[in-house]
């Protein structure tokens, strides 16, 4: 009888004790590299979707080990930051003791789901052997210019008591708690991530992320072609500078609005309506650029001042209002309400005039020497007229903004500096890293935004390092972006003392080859470590540059109701449950089956019992061919088995873990149905192509009834045999403008006529939902073998 909670404890231990999933340093096979974002060990421990990835990945992994290659797949943890230390202000332990316990129980449950971790790579971004490479890396950013300190508005979550990165903030929230956040000014650590906008857009051609995931990169960095016009201020020596990405839209404009945070708002107001003015940029700063972005109404207020433009001597009225965010452009744009729906908002609002200067082909009109041309020969026409007369510039944008880098909380890694009233910003000597953080009693964030950390007095005196006088420490520490940062270095080499990690290592093993992760890090964590590996590549302490050539990117598991997993909602389904009452193989196939990875799902409880009653059925089937002595299948039994090696390869590969489940399934079924002329072959080859999923009960069944060699993790992945290819059947690959999209299996008779092939492709991989491609679309076949929609 299938016994899941006996086989798999015993082959978890053993599997640990022999070592068996260690990448190997000397072997001579192909690396492989794979990654799965590591977790905050929090008091709640790790969820289903954690189970769903780890478990999903492993099965990449495990198949790869199997084909060959030498496989690394490490595991650690990300220890410093909010969770922990929101856990414990909740339980009223310190955090240093909370992590350590939660990271214990955390592994136990990961080591009960049977992950293939490399666990002699285990990692803690809070261990101060760790941190004192994140320290080491800071200071090499601080020494190259990209770490200053700057006065700015911050995002500030009143809940968490901290402030936040641009990134952080989720629609106006914030990302953690998800509290509205507000702005506030204080002086900060910034890192110069705009220093490497560029590279960060242009290397993304360079690897293969999934292409949301490119694209929410390249709009978060959102790049934009413009041009700043200067506007002379009507009776005053003031020049405002606006950048628009349509310049030749601006006959038509008909007033400038500054950012309330604009340095010349207040200064500019005419005597009479300064008072007006400042109350408005004083509410306003309540506001979250959410907020002043979406408001449907526009609210400003106008400074008494007037403009000119250059181009057909308007006078523009000046307001402050606070649709203008301080972060885009030069915080000033010049409003042309015929062509902007927001300039437009604003116009109605305060009745000023509406021109339009563009008709709907798109030619120019009511604009003296642009009329009569196409808007983008206008733009490129007025842009050289503004640039001769010297009245405006060229310009590109970006919306990435400098990475906002101290937290006025705890739980972090010391910023490594310190400030001598002689010296100024003076750096703490590489030797003495790292500056370990100190024990404190009271660690809670204050009220006013002050650090924790200032409260430790003996902590911060320190002797300059520079001129041996007295000098104070940094008490902001960094945010829980850092460690995560280039934690996939260190997995490399952990255990190095005299540098982050040995440079003949990181040329064996990075890139990362595959790295698994969730949407939510796509403009935060991707972006930040691909930023630090592009500096540490300048450096020269990286092979490449680019960290991962590969991304993907798992759904989220929601509750059975379709709501958000949550306590409060009570619909929370605890892994440990599911492993204790149905074993660990259940859960990593059911999550696997569950539906599409990239796709959220449902949590159901039915469809677990009928993955364990799938397991029931192999191993029942098992037994009994065995029993039976018969050694060999009849040939049509060895050919889909057959087909099953090939399309579980391509499945599990091409991240359709649920199909690679469904095949298993329908595999065992027709098994069962035909037990009397299957042998031992067969299911040599069942238990082998099973092993990637559900390893437990493959390793019991190889090592236990089959007899085979310990461990069948270890076997060579079967070889798919072209004799038992089902006879005339075609294996099409699917592509559209070149990209794979999936394979069919076609019947010779299918591949004979073109209408019959297109119209199975189309249903069988959903085409025209999927991708919007039907039968009229153009298309290239290569006859058996391939086809090729062009989208349009
Ligand atoms: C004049 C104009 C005319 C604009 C027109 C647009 C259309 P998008 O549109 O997303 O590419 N802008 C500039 N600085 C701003 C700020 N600090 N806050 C809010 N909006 C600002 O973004 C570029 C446009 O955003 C710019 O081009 C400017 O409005 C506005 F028919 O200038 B435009
Ligand atoms: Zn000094």
């Amino acid at each position: 009888m299938y016994l899941p909670h006996e086989i798999e404890p015993k082959w978890q231990k053993k599997w640990v004790e022999d070592g068996i999933y260690n990448a190997s340093e000397f072997s001579t096979a192909q690396k492989s590299y794979i990654l799965v974002e590591f977790p905050y060990p929090s008091g709640e421990r790790l969820h289903v979707g954690h189970a769903r990835s780890y478990c999903s990945i492993d099965a990449v992994a495990r198949l790869k080990r199997m084909r060959g290659l030498n496989v690394m797949y490490p595991f650690g943890w990300d220890a410093f930051g909010l969770p922990a230390e929101n856990y414990a202000i909740k339980t009223g332990i310190h955090p240093s003791i909370t992590v350590a316990q939660n990271i214990k129980k955390s592994k136990a449950q990961v080591m009960s789901w049977g992950l293939s971790f490399d666990w002699g790579r285990e990692i803690n971004t809070a261990d101060p052997s760790y941190y004192k490479w994140t320290q080491w890396i800071f200071l090499q950013l601080y020494n190259a210019g990209l770490a200053y300190r700057d006065e700015i508005a911050v995002n500030w979550c009143p809940s968490c008591k901290t402030n936040l990165a641009n990134e952080e903030v989720i629609a106006g929230k914030c990302e953690r708690c998800g509290h509205v956040t507000e702005r506030r000014t204080q002086k900060q650590w910034l890192l110069k991530i705009t220093a490497y906008s560029e590279r960060l857009l242009d290397d993304l051609a360079s690897v293969d992320y999934r292409n949301d995931i490119k694209i929410q990169q390249i709009n978060w960095i959102g790049k934009k072609d413009g041009v700043n016009i200067d506007y002379p201020v009507i009776d005053s020596d003031v020049v405002l500078t606006c950048f628009t990405t349509r310049p030749e839209t601006n006959f038509g404009a008909s007033f400038i609005a500054l950012a309330p945070e604009h340095h010349l708002a207040k200064i500019i107001a005419d005597a009479d309506y300064k008072g007006e003015v400042e109350k408005y940029i004083k509410a306003s700063m309540k506001k979250s650029e959410l907020e002043r972005q979406e408001a449907k109404t526009k609210t400003g207020v106008f400074t008494g001042r007037y403009a000119l433009n250059g181009l057909n001597n308007k006078r523009l009225p000046i307001y402050v209002a606070d649709y203008v965010l301080h972060s885009v452009g030069t915080s000033a744009t010049v409003g042309v309400p015929a062509h902007d729906i927001r300039d437009f908002e604003f116009a109605c609002a305060f009745d000023l005039p509406v021109i339009k200067v563009v008709d709907d082909d798109n030619v120019v009109i009511n604009s003296d020497f642009l009329n009569g041309l196409n808007d983008s020969i206008a733009r490129e026409k007025v842009i050289s007229f503004l640039e001769e007369k010297g009245w405006g510039k060229r310009t590109i944008t970006y919306h990435l903004r400098d990475w906002i880098f101290s937290r006025q909380h705890y739980w972090g890694e010391p910023i490594p500096v310190v400030y001598c009233e002689k010296c100024g910003i003076v750096t703490i000597p590489e030797k003495d890293l790292p500056v370990e953080l100190p024990y404190l009693e009271n660690y809670k964030p204050s009220k006013t935004g002050e650090s924790p950390l200032s409260k430790a007095k003996d902590w911060i005196n320190v002797k300059c390092p520079h001129c041996g006088g007295e000098a104070k420490r940094e008490t902001d520490t960094m945010p829980n972006w850092a460690g995560s940062s280039w934690y996939f270095l260190r997995y490399i080499d952990p255990n190095n003392d005299n540098n982050f990690a040995d440079f003949k290592k990181l040329q064996k093993w990075m890139p990362v080859d595959w790295y698994n992760g969730g949407m939510e890090h796509t403009t935060l964590h991707l972006l930040y470590s691909r930023f630090w590996y592009k500096f540490l590549y300048d450096k020269k302490l990286v092979p490449h540059t680019e960290p991962y050539a590969k991304r993907t990117s798992h759904g989220v598991v929601l509750g059975p109701n379709g709501k958000k997993m949550s306590k409060s909602k009570g619909n929370v389904i605890n892994p440990d449950d599911i492993v204790s009452s149905y074993g660990a193989d259940s859960l990593r196939l059911y999550l696997m089956f569950a539906g599409p990875f990239e796709l959220n799902v449902l949590w159901s409880n039915e469809a677990v019992m009928g993955v364990r009653r799938f397991l029931n059925r192999v191993w029942d089937v098992s037994t009994k061919v065995i029993e039976s002595g018969r050694t060999t299948s009849e040939d049509d039994i060895l050919q889909v088995i057959n087909a099953e090696i090939k399309k579980s390869e391509d499945d599990i590969l091409g991240t359709k873990f649920n199909t690679y489940v469904s095949g298993l399934m329908e595999t065992v079924n027709f098994l069962i149905e035909n037990e009397g002329r299957v042998g031992r072959d067969a299911i040599k080859l069942l238990i082998l192509i099973l092993a990637p999923g559900a390893p437990h009960i493959s390793e019991e069944l190889w090592c236990g009834l089959l007899g085979e060699e310990y461990s069948v993790h270890k076997a060579k992945w079967p070889k798919y045999e072209d004799k038992y290819s089902l006879a005339g059947d075609f294996n099409i690959i699917v592509q559209v403008d070149g990209k794979f999209k999936g394979t069919v299996i076609c019947s010779s008779s299918e591949v004979g006529d073109e209408d019959v092939l297109v119209k199975k492709i189309l249903t069988a991989l959903n085409m025209r939902e999927k991708y919007n491609i039907n039968e009229e679309n153009k298309r290239i076949v290569i006859e058996n073998k391939l086809i090729n929609f062009i989208s349009r």
